[in-house]
């Protein structure tokens, strides 16, 4: 693919374990492959764009833009994503 998942493995380690290595606050976690697998359909490109831009989903829990690390850039997002999307498989 198009994506660095050795980037992707370094972003997630320091801007999105802190919530989704222990699934906590609502967020799926790494290797849950039931949470993941609807989401997984959504597409790529939509599971980046929301973790761009964040959101609250329909029970109230947040993803923050970024992972709330206004310094990353939309590649690094991406990756992290597909890093992600690569180890629930
Ligand atoms: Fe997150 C979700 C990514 C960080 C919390 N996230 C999510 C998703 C994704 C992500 C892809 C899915 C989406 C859909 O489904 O559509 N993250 C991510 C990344 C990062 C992160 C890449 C780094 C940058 N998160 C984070 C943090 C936190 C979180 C840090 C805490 C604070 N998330 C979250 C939550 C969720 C998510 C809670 C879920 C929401 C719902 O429910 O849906």
């Amino acid at each position: 693919s198009a994506y660095d998942l050795a980037d992707g493995k370094s972003v997630y380690d320091n801007s999105c374990a802190s919530c989704h290595a222990a699934g906590i606050m609502g967020a799926p976690k790494l290797g849950d492959a039931e949470n993941w697998a609807p989401r997984i359909e959504q597409g790529m490109e939509t599971l980046i764009s929301k973790s761009i831009e964040g959101y609250t989903s329909e029970k109230g829990y947040m993803m923050p833009a970024r992972g709330g690390n206004p310094d990353l850039t939309d590649d690094q997002v991406a990756n992290a994503v597909a890093y992600m999307v690569e180890e629930t498989k």
